[in-house]
């Protein structure tokens, strides 16, 4: 499963998110023996398609997709040099697959700003060239160990070659994911866990008087960063809508219309979180389950077979595919997604789109 680790200044509203997205309402998984855990939880990504199906298929057991977030310290200045927790905290950070950054706009006297001024992009910068300092001193680490050696392996000189292209990035104060790597060289980086490589979706945590975009500080320049660093943008009003979960569903409803929201703070995080990781859900349906499977986006039908078991990977044969939207516009029928057409089989290259309902034919 993949994870999201919760990033940010302190006070800047990390637990409060954190709570927005396990707060009740959602459906949190226990993790084994069934323990929990009050910084890390493992939520089902909402998807009408999933209840939608279960209805149709009235199945045993129904089982959603599943993202974990966990709620982690806060990460001040300095802490690649080992203020605060430093390096324990950035090696948290290089655990998750995803980063969930929370920026503070909310004012409030009683809760001091670490850097004692409201500015949410000055707050995205000290953070950020935190993980790129992180990522810097592993690039010169690795570097300056096979500096010391005699002579490079072919493959050696491949990755010195990378690390030095890496290192020259960020020395500009960029982030590793802002260099559009190919598939080889990320399988070659992958092993250092660079931090400033991971996918970033950034939260604009606001107080309930932050509607307009006029009381927002630094809302213009935020908008062009998230826009031109390809990272997705979602404003949350941390504690009104952390409360709003324990409140009746009409009563949710008038506060979400004040705050000009359509959907809960819960199902705009875990959306964002769950598309950030390029992911994407086909499902299997019957009478026994109807379940949705993740896939990073671009997956093969083998590769989709090989997720549920590898007995369908290795001895697959053909899948069965309609999506989930010819699937409902035939009346929810595979008879009738046969004779319109839309029911096909395809061969093990076959890339998955996200709602495609698959059924391996397999042979072991
Ligand atoms: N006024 C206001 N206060 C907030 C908001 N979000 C969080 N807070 C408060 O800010 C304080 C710090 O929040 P917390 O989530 O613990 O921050 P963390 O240190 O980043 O985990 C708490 O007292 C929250 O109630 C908000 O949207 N508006
Ligand atoms: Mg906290």
């Amino acid at each position: 499963m993949l994870g999201c680790g919760i990033i940010g200044l302190p006070l800047s509203g990390k637990t409060t998110v954190f709570n927005v997205i396990t707060g009740s309402g959602a459906e949190v998984k226990p993790y084994a023996g069934g323990r929990t855990d009050p910084n890390r939880a493992i939520v089902e990504v909402p998807d009408e398609r999933v209840e939608r199906l279960t209805e149709l298929f009235k199945p045993k057991k129904r089982t959603p997709a599943l993202v974990e977030f966990v709620d982690l310290a806060g990460l001040s200045r300095d802490a690649s040099r080992g203020a605060g927790l430093g390096n324990a905290f950035l090696s948290f950070v290089a655990e998750a697959d995803a980063l969930v950054h929370v920026l503070r706009a909310f004012d409030n006297p009683e809760v001091p700003h670490p850097e004692e001024t409201i500015d949410p992009l000055r707050d995205w910068n000290i953070v950020e060239t935190e993980l790129i300092l992180r990522d810097l001193g592993v690039t010169e680490t690795r570097l300056s160990r096979l500096a010391a050696k005699k002579r490079l392996l072919p493959e050696e000189q491949v990755e010195a070659d990378l690390l030095k292209m890496c290192q020259e990035h960020l020395l500009e104060e960029r982030p590793l994911r802002d260099l559009s790597l190919g598939e080889d060289q990320l399988r070659l980086l992958r092993g250092f866990t660079f931090v400033s490589l991971k996918p970033e979706l950034v939260v604009l945590n606001l107080d309930e008087t932050q509607v307009r975009d006029d009381s927002i500080p630094g809302l213009a320049d935020l908008k062009v960063l998230c826009e031109t660093r390809g990272m997705p943008l979602v404003r949350v009003y941390g504690r009104m809508e952390m409360e709003l979960a324990s409140l009746s569903a009409d009563e949710q409803a008038e506060f979400m219309a004040e705050l000009k929201v359509e959907e809960t703070g819960r199902k705009r995080l875990v959306y964002g979180a769950f598309g950030l990781l390029g992911l994407s859900s086909f499902f299997t349906v019957g009478p026994d389950e109807v379940r949705a499977w993740t896939l990073k986006n671009r997956a093969t039908a083998v590769e989709a077979a090989g997720t549920i078991h590898s007995d369908l990977a290795r001895g697959f044969i053909r899948a069965q595919v309609v999506n989930y939207d010819e699937f409902m516009k035939n009346g929810g029928s595979f008879a009738a997604c046969r004779e319109a057409g839309v029911l096909r089989l395809e061969g093990k290259e076959y890339p998955v789109r996200d709602g495609d309902i698959l059924e391996i034919r397999f042979n072991v």
